[in-house]
């Protein structure tokens, strides 16, 4: 479909043993981000990815990631790190400034790190439409965060 990246369709053209993925979650829109956790650990594990080499760490909201992320791939053991969070436009500027920081936050990192850093974070104008990105209509963005850090780890192999 447009506008999506690919969801998992078999095995990954690497070999994901022994490789270890970091996933971070913020707690703010719970209900969504746990949704598109789901997404990125389910589809790791079909993608060939064992559960224990997938390491999850929460932090309090999408602002955090940033440093939730450094933290991650900073150490040595983890190969990638997927960001998932969720941020919904409200009366206040609030949005704009979270939207921003994490954006460029998550980009400085992977460039420090020189690792995959995924950007699995909704902005949307409503509840209802994260939700629809979160396993409804539009798919779960969890899992192509999922597939975008195997397809990384790929890249060039
Ligand atoms: C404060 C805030 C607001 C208003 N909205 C969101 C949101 O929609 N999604 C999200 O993940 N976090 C939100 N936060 C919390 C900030 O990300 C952050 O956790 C706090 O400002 C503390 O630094």
């Amino acid at each position: 479909m447009a506008g999506q990246l690919k969801t998992v369709s078999g095995k990954s053209k690497i070999n994901l043993s022994g490789k270890k993925f970091a996933i971070v979650v913020a707690e703010w829109n719970e209900d969504v981000t746990e949704a598109l956790y789901e997404g990125a650990y389910q589809a790791l594990q079909k993608l060939g990815v064992k559960k224990t080499d997938i390491i999850r760490k929460n932090v309090p909201g999408t602002f955090e990631l940033t440093l939730g992320a450094l933290w991650m791939a900073e150490q040595k053991s983890i190969d990638a790190v997927i960001c998932i969070g969720c941020v919904i436009q409200g009366d206040t500027p609030h949005f704009d400034y979270i939207c921003q920081s994490v954006s460029y936050g998550l980009t400085e990192v992977t460039i420090k790190t020189r690792k995959p850093v995924i950007f699995g974070v909704l902005t949307t104008l409503t509840k209802a439409q994260a939700l629809e990105r979160a396993g409804g209509k539009y798919g779960n963005k969890g899992e192509e965060a999922a597939v975008a850090a195997v397809n990384m780890l790929a890249f060039g192999k």
